[in-house]
């Protein structure tokens, strides 16, 4: 299954980037700063919509601090139960660029790669994911057994859509608003949405292409993400779009010329 070509468009006018932050007083300021320097650097028009998620830690008042030195960060918090995807999703509701870019708030991605999405955004695709396994990407400190699973879930889920793509799972990627809206409506509570995302741009017929990216581990703060607990989320929502991709005749999918 093979993208559709990209459409000429106009230029697109702002970037939302859309962060969940839960517990991460020791990287949050750091990776905000880093990003509305990096998009600033490039003229790129942006808010950055962290939502923070019951922390524990001083990340609120972190960003409290930072509201006040950048007028461009929109700090949130939500009422609703913890989760990273509700987080994520209520980011979504609260953002109003015409293209979104999902990071992490732990330094784990690169603004650099931001940029390139904006840019790819710009040649007119609707959305470009990174893969951080093929030539140009890479991973630092990725921990071993982690990055086996991580390497057997994507073999399976690249061999279910039959798509030539090798990293569904990390939630580093961008979108245009209108596939944003076009995936609606969010299943996903967890770390599951990660993959919600992609495979209904996939299956939904909008188009998307890849480039390289890094990623590095966490130097501060802990890990949120239980394989355990989310294992058979992520089989949910696979199995979710698998049966929308073969069995719903299409009832989903972007109206052609449209997105
Ligand atoms: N708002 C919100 N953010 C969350 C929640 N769970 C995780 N996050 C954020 O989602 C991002 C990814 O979580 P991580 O703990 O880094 O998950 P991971 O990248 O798989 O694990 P690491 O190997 O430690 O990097 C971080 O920015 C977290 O703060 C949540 O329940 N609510
Ligand atoms: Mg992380």
């Amino acid at each position: 299954m093979k993208s559709p070509p990209p459409i000429p468009r106009e230029p697109l006018a702002r970037l939302s980037v859309v962060i969940p932050a839960r517990n991460e007083e020791g990287c949050v300021a750091a990776t905000v700063e880093h990003l509305h320097a990096e998009l600033g650097a490039h003229g790129i028009a942006h808010e950055i919509v962290v939502v923070d998620d019951h922390s524990t830690d001083s990340t609120w008042s972190a960003l409290q601090e930072l509201r006040a030195r950048i007028p461009e960060c929109q700090p949130l918090q939500t009422c609703a139960e913890p989760g990273f995807g509700r987080a994520v999703a209520f980011g979504f509701e609260h953002s109003s660029g015409d293209a979104v870019v999902v990071m992490m708030a732990d330094e784990s991605d690169d603004p650099r790669d931001a940029v390139r999405y904006w840019e790819k955004l710009n040649e007119g695709w609707d959305a470009v994911f990174g893969s951080r396994f093929v030539r140009g990407g890479g991973v630092v400190d990725y921990p071993a057994l982690k990055l086996a699973l991580n390497r057997m879930a994507n073999l399976f889920l690249r061999v279910l859509f039959g798509v030539p793509m090798n990293d569904f799972t990390n939630a580093f990627k961008a979108y245009r608003r209108t596939v944003i809206d076009g995936c609606r409506p969010f299943l996903s509570p967890h770390f599951n949405l990660t993959v919600e995302l992609p495979l209904k741009t996939i299956v939904r017929g909008y188009s998307w292409t890849v480039i390289p990216v890094t990623w590095r581990n966490r130097t501060s703060g802990e890990s949120k993400l239980k394989i355990k607990e989310m294992g058979s989320r992520y089989l949910f929502i696979t199995l979710y779009c698998w049966l929308e991709k073969y069995f719903s005749r299409g009832d989903y999918r972007a109206k052609s010329g449209k997105p």
